[in-house]
């Protein structure tokens, strides 16, 4: 599979645009002015961006509590996410959902989703549809290896299956779920393994390595389209924040996390630009320079976006 300087350069706007955002976002929970949880993806854009790069618009995704990365990705708005984070009206989900919840239905991000492992099911069901519909998109379900081990995964892969619906399960293994390191919380090293219950091709691959993760998604997302069922991927990366913002990660050792901050995704893929001669430094520079300003763009319609009103807290709540 050829890629070219564009997919590259492509993929280089997309980790720096989620690497930029999270990192304004740390920035402003630290000062208080975003309320909630946010679970930031410092250290795994390389996996949201080389699967996303595969789809189209008519594709799904279905996300997780750390799903920034994700919605961008697919596409999201950058503004629209900020303000969503902000608890603002002009938010994706009118401030209702917060970092947690953004969905944007019209761009096929199903939701992310503070329940971890729920995304699991809502995957395999929009897969149904698109099957039953034939209207030839496929689905991405992202989710972690703490989610792998819940029933919904479980309940998920072999109705997938059975079914030979048009599904790509993409596991991020950060190897924690929460403080809990992997080691500790399932009894082999690859969740790739499990696919061989359900009958079902499993790879893992370099969750650093956007290109190869980019590869791995074209083979599965081919495989789904033509009909031929779903499949599994684990990316195994490293998240170099905590689980949530204000975690201390007194169970990470210092070790592993320079270690890890030495396999940084954007890093690496700026040396492979620059070897390929595609980029000098300055290009590099100029790209970041653009993407900080955007999401600067984006802080400012956030902070100047209305509150919600309390007559309208129980509006676009329940379904009619
Ligand atoms: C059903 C459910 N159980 C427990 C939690 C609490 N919880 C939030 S995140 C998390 C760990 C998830 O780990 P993983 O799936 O590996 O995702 P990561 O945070 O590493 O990206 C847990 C247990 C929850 N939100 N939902
Ligand atoms: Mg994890």
């Amino acid at each position: 599979m050829e890629i070219t300087k564009d997919t590259l350069l492509g993929f280089y706007n997309t980790m720096v645009t989620i690497r930029k955002f999270e990192e304004k976002a740390s920035e402003l929970f630290a000062i208080g002015k975003i309320p909630g949880f946010v679970h930031l993806y410092i250290g795994e854009e390389a996996v949201a961006t080389g699967v996303c790069a595969n789809l189209e618009t008519k594709d799904f995704i279905t996300s997780t509590h750390r799903g920034h990365g994700h919605v961008i990705a697919k596409g999201g708005k950058v503004d629209l996410m900020m303000a969503e984070l902000f608890g603002k009206v002009s938010g994706y989900c009118k401030g209702k959902g917060g970092s947690m919840h953004i969905a944007d239905v019209d761009l096929g991000i199903l939701g992310a989703n503070g329940i971890v492992g729920a995304g699991q099911p809502i995957a395999t069901g929009a897969a149904f549809a698109c099957k039953y519909k034939k209207t030839d998109a496929v689905v991405i379900c992202f989710f972690g290896d703490g989610a792998s081990n819940r029933g919904t995964f479980h309940e998920s892969l072999n109705m997938a299956s059975i079914f030979k619906l048009p599904v790509v399960f993409v596991c991020e293994n950060n190897m924690y779920g929460i403080s809990v390191s992997q080691k500790y919380h399932m009894n082999i090293s690859d969740v790739s393994d499990r696919a061989v219950a359900y009958g079902i091709p499993g790879v893992t691959v370099d969750g650093n390595d956007v290109i190869a993760i980019y590869e791995a998604a074209a083979e599965a997302i081919h495989r789904a389209r033509k009909g031929d069922g779903p499949s599994l991927i684990e990316c195994k990366t490293w998240r170099q924040k905590g689980h949530f913002e204000g975690d201390p990660q007194t169970y990470k050792s210092p070790e592993e996390q320079a270690e890890w901050i030495g396999k940084d995704p954007i890093p690496r893929l700026e040396k492979k630009l620059l070897s390929l001669g595609y980029v000098q430094k300055a290009d590099l520079e100029k790209i970041k320079a653009e993407k900080a300003k955007m999401i600067e763009t984006a802080v400012r319609f956030a902070e100047t976006s209305p509150e919600p009103s309390p007559a309208d807290v129980l509006t676009d709540v329940y379904a009619d």
